[in-house]
């Protein structure tokens, strides 16, 4: 079983997506077991995006993070952050399949609407950075053998 951290960013709810885009992974079969809307600071900001700190485009992914509030989440099942990943399409919205979250509400990678994670090592740093233990809740889907053989 894995977990992945998964961000609305400030422009998916400044237009007025979060809906949609909780919806796409609700309905991918994903398992919903943390929730939080919140205004990022400065200091959470660079933790989050730390592995990026060298990177041309790290000033501009701070302020774009830290812009505006942002819905953060954890959802759980196996191969999760791969699961999410493929539902929110490649970095560069441009680049990403329609029927993706980026491919299809994206318009450049600067304002690409949602951040998940790529790895089992980031999931669990990153899921920790935005949720304690005892905000993470363990519950039983009735729909899962309808999900999961
Ligand atoms: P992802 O968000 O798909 O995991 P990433 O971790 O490589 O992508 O990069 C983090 C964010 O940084 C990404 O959502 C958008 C921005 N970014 C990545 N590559 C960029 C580039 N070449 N120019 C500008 N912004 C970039
Ligand atoms: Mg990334």
């Amino acid at each position: 079983m894995q977990r992945t951290l998964i961000l609305v960013k400030p422009d998916g709810v400044q237009r007025s997506l979060i809906g949609q885009i909780i919806s796409r992974f609700e309905q991918r079969g994903l398992k919903l077991v943390g929730m939080k809307f919140l205004q990022m600071s400065q200091a959470l900001a660079e933790q989050h995006y730390a592995v990026h700190a060298a990177r041309p485009f790290y000033q501009s992914l701070v302020s774009y993070i830290t812009s505006g509030p942002v819905v953060a989440m954890v959802w759980e099942g196996k191969d999760a952050i791969a699961a999410a990943r493929s539902t929110m399409g490649a970095t560069n919205p441009v680049a990403a399949a329609p029927g993706t979250i980026r491919g299809d509400l994206g318009m450049e990678i600067g304002r690409n609407l949602v951040h998940g994670s790529d790895s089992p090592e980031n999931a669990e740093k990153e899921v920790n950075l935005f949720f304690s233990e005892a905000e993470l809740v363990a519950w039983a889907r009735s729909a899962d053998p309808w999900i999961r053989e």
